[in-house]
């Protein structure tokens, strides 16, 4: 495979690549969640894009590339969201985990293996109700409340236009609306006009691919579509000298407050804040040609790293050796206070 390295801008991006069916429907309910929140007084929204993104080799699709992602951050991180009080629109991958039914997924924890059964009367095994109360209790309120929406995608064209369209419709929020874009994107896609049509028959040697590559959309968010919100990114290496490097340059880039690092085989026990020294998103952004992630020269003093690592707090409380400590927790935590500061900062 050999890839290639044709540039769409966002602009021409939407402009040729047909939206999705059930683009409009999707976006209207989102629209409704959101203006239904923008109306109770000091709510905040987030918006958790989760699990990876597929790219279709043919318009009849029988085989596609994907996006490494389990989808865990995105649904463990949705769950911490609802506790600390916002309204949670959850965009994820087809069939990749969720908010609350996570805890049970067939692979891991099978929901039948919970149950006992006893003259045709079924019930949860008592061993296992105290670990599924809350979560049922949590899962309940979010269902009363109406706290949580959500939104699947599956091809990374699906993902790129919903997520245009949800940031539209949340702009409004202004501050109030935080973007945590934890999806796994792919950085590579095939045009309609390069796309086969039907099955791509076998029998011919070997298959060789061109791909475009996908534009980098998060600098029209960050710049055009949401001026205000709070915007959070993830960066994922899995050679860990380029983790830091790679965030400041995206930070740069688009102008930002946060970008997350994390190393594929360590990310669930320690992940990177990357950010400005001063907190503040960087206005004036000049664009890179090319859309390459070419670094520009940085001045590491305009920024800071803050690692957050379940050891270091397994060493501090005595909490998180027994694996019941998620880094989500801490991830969202923090995330709080800064957004909490980043709506105080235009109040003050
Ligand atoms: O879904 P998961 O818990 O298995 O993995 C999460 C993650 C590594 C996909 C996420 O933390 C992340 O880094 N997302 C952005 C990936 C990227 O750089 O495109």
């Amino acid at each position: 495979m050999s890839l290639g390295s044709s540039v769409f801008s966002t602009e021409s991006y939407f402009h040729t690549q047909k939206p999705p069916d059930g683009l409009d429907i999707k976006t209207a309910r989102m629209g409704e969640f959101v203006e239904h929140w923008r109306g109770v007084q000091g709510n905040k929204v987030v918006l958790v894009t989760s699990g990876g993104t597929t790219v279709p080799l043919e318009a009849n699709t029988v085989r596609f590339l994907d996006n490494f992602s389990a989808g865990t951050r995105g649904a463990t991180s949705a769950e911490y969201f609802l506790s600390a009080g916002y309204a949670v629109i959850f965009l994820h991958r087809q069939h990749s985990l969720r908010p609350f039914s996570r805890h049970y997924s067939h692979s891991l924890n099978p929901f039948l293996d919970l149950l006992s059964e006893s003259s045709g009367t079924i019930a949860v095994s008592p061993e296992h109700t105290a670990k599924l109360l809350p979560i049922l209790r949590a899962y309940h309120a979010a269902q009363v409340k109406g706290t949580l929406l959500s939104i699947e995608f599956q091809t990374v064209n699906e993902y790129l236009w919903l997520l245009k369209g949800v940031t539209g419709v949340m702009a409004p929020l202004g501050r109030r609306g935080m973007f945590y874009l934890a999806a796994a994107v792919s950085d590579f896609f095939l045009p309609e006009d390069k796309m086969a049509e039907h099955k791509i028959q076998s029998g011919h040697g070997t298959l060789s691919l061109e791909m475009d590559q996908v534009p980098k959309v998060l600098r029209p968010l960050v710049q055009e579509w949401t001026p205000e919100g709070y915007i959070v990114s993830f960066k994922l290496e899995t050679e860990e000298r380029f983790l830091i490097p790679k965030a400041r340059a995206a930070l740069s880039r688009y102008g930002h407050q946060l970008v997350i690092g994390n190393d594929l085989h360590r990310r669930k026990y320690e992940v990177v804040f990357v950010e400005r020294t001063d907190g503040r998103r960087k206005t004036g952004v000049e664009d890179i040609p090319g859309g390459a992630e070419t670094p520009p020269l940085e001045d590491a003093n305009e920024f800071k790293e803050t690692w957050l690592r379940l050891a270091d707090l397994t060493r501090r409380t005595g909490n998180g050796a027994d694996g019941e400590v998620e880094i989500e927790e801490l991830i969202v935590n923090e995330l709080v206070n800064r957004h909490d500061r980043w709506i105080a900062d235009a109040e003050s």
